[in-house]
């Protein structure tokens, strides 16, 4: 009896202290949680409708007038439904750009929707927009153009407050607005209210973007503000919606600004950044951002989609695919084909995890709480990590019998901070491993497209760390018959 009563002690001893070990700190900067909701929405629209889709501009001077706009069968139910068709969270749309033109009827300016022939000037595209969003279980961001070739005060301090009185309009009339989206294109020249002259800003100042950014925040706590640095998310440095294979989600964000900075390194973002500011990956369906109807025919294809998919959402980046709504107001059927292709094979090749038949183990791990196996669960609150200073360990994933497989899913804790740097995939022929990938970050979400492979044990050796690992979801599955991957 008394030895019975010492083993029940000694295993609730143990397992008490099994209970005790904490999680890792964090290391480095770290998402807040509006940044965490972001990096889950993944993959949305962007809209650019707007002046420029009824001059087949991509970039307007600021002179047309608003009698130009004039779609014939504006449907933003249609936009809507065919984003949340498309596997898509929330619809992005160019409220107002460059030329100045405002698709809602703004106070400030008579260069609007109002005085447009659509619905005889009673319309409003942000209103209708909001309202589909919501329909659809979407959510709606705002893109105001900073640089505007309209106003007669572009470059002078007047303009700021007609920029933050608009951003006011769009914060406050049409609820929540989840994305701001800043743009970098910034002084030119224009029509400037009629002077048509050269205006340039110094990018820097002209803006107090501090100011104004925290008037936004002031205005919806929850807005995610990008730009080319952020705030709060970045630029990828390119519009081929290509993130690098290396993807810090940090940023030394102090050396940017709307267009300034070395936006190369947006690309990759920076291993020692100061602050959390992941990339957001924009790419247009067409050649252009705005409708034409000589590109009806260059619709990106299913390969090259795929290929933006797995070098954005793949690479620790959120995908932001622009379809240039036409003259009617309708997302055109060709690109509705090419979004339903690129849904329908996603569906496809993610359809069946392998991974959900495989035992996992680690090398090492910090405790019961944190075992290899928190990686197959279905909860991302939970994570695989090692003892403090254990920076290089494995992850096995056994089969029972052997699997084909060809695409890794890897996901790591982000809400304590990114952390692997380098690691590889072996996998197990007969009594020897084989390796088949050797890379470095991972972040939020990683997926390898690798070639066919068949084995009974798959190994993620992770080799240099910014700290212990924090690994909270593998899977694996077979893609067959997806197009091939483009040079
Ligand atoms: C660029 C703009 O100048 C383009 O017109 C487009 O809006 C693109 C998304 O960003 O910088």
């Amino acid at each position: 009896m008394r030895n019975i009563s010492i083993l029940t002690l000694s295993v609730l001893f143990f397992i008490s202290c099994e209970k005790s070990v904490p999680p890792p700190n964090s290391v480095g900067p770290t998402p807040s949680p509006s940044q965490i909701a972001w990096h889950k929405m993944e993959y949305y629209a962007f809209i650019h409708f707007n002046m420029n889709t009824f001059t087949d501009m991509e970039w307007g001077y600021g002179d047309e007038p608003p009698s130009t706009f004039n779609p014939s069968e504006l449907d933003t139910r249609q936009w809507a439904r065919v984003a949340k068709e498309a596997g898509m969270k929330a619809i992005i749309l160019t409220a107002k750009h460059h030329d100045g033109f405002c698709l809602w009827p703004s106070a400030y300016t008579e260069h609007s929707v109002k005085n447009s022939p659509w619905k005889d000037g009673k319309g409003d595209v942000i209103a209708e927009l909001a309202e589909a969003c919501q329909e659809y279980g979407l959510k709606m961001g705002l893109y105001l153009s900073p640089w505007d070739r309209n106003h007669a005060e572009y470059g002078r301090p007047e303009y700021l407050g007609y920029y933050r009185n608009q951003m006011k309009e769009l914060l406050t009339n049409y609820g929540p607005v989840f994305e701001f989206w800043v743009d970098g294109a910034n002084g030119g020249d224009g029509y400037y209210g009629g002077a048509n002259e050269v205006r340039n800003v110094d990018r820097k100042t002209y803006y107090d973007w501090d100011s104004t950014f925290a008037l936004a925040k002031s205005l919806q706590p929850e807005v995610i503000i990008f730009s080319d640095g952020g705030p709060d998310i970045r630029w990828v440095g390119n519009e081929q919606g290509f993130a690098d294979a290396t993807n810090w989600a940090t940023l030394r964000r102090v050396e940017f600004a709307p267009g300034i900075g070395p936006y190369q390194q947006l690309t990759s973002g920076h291993e020692d950044g100061t602050h959390w500011v992941p990339a957001e990956c924009d790419v247009s369906i067409r050649p252009g951002w705005y409708y034409h109807p000589s590109q009806d025919d260059q619709v990106k294809s299913l390969s090259q989609l795929l290929d933006i998919y797995y070098h954005s959402v793949g690479r620790n980046g959120n995908l932001l695919l622009n379809l240039p709504v036409d003259r009617r107001g309708l997302v055109h059927e060709n690109d509705v084909s090419a979004l339903m292709a690129l849904k329908k094979t996603l569906d496809v090749t993610f359809a069946i995890n392998l991974a959900t038949k495989a035992k996992a183990t680690a090398s090492l791990e910090r405790s019961k709480d944190f075992s290899g196996d928190k990686v197959l669960d279905d909860s991302d609150e939970t994570f695989w990590s090692t003892p403090d200073g254990e920076i290089q360990a494995t992850l096995s994933l056994s089969f029972d019998d052997s699997i084909t497989f060809n695409r890794l899913v890897l996901q790591e804790y982000i809400a304590l901070g990114q952390r692997v740097k380098k690691f590889e995939v072996w996998i197990r022929q007969g009594s020897d491993y084989q390796k088949i990938a050797t890379e470095t970050t991972i972040g939020y979400k990683r997926i390898l497209r690798l070639p066919d492979a068949s084995t009974d044990e798959i190994q993620i050796r992770i080799l240099d760390a910014k700290a212990v690992p924090t690994i909270s979801n593998v899977e694996v599955y077979y893609a067959d018959g997806e197009p091939e991957e483009n040079e």
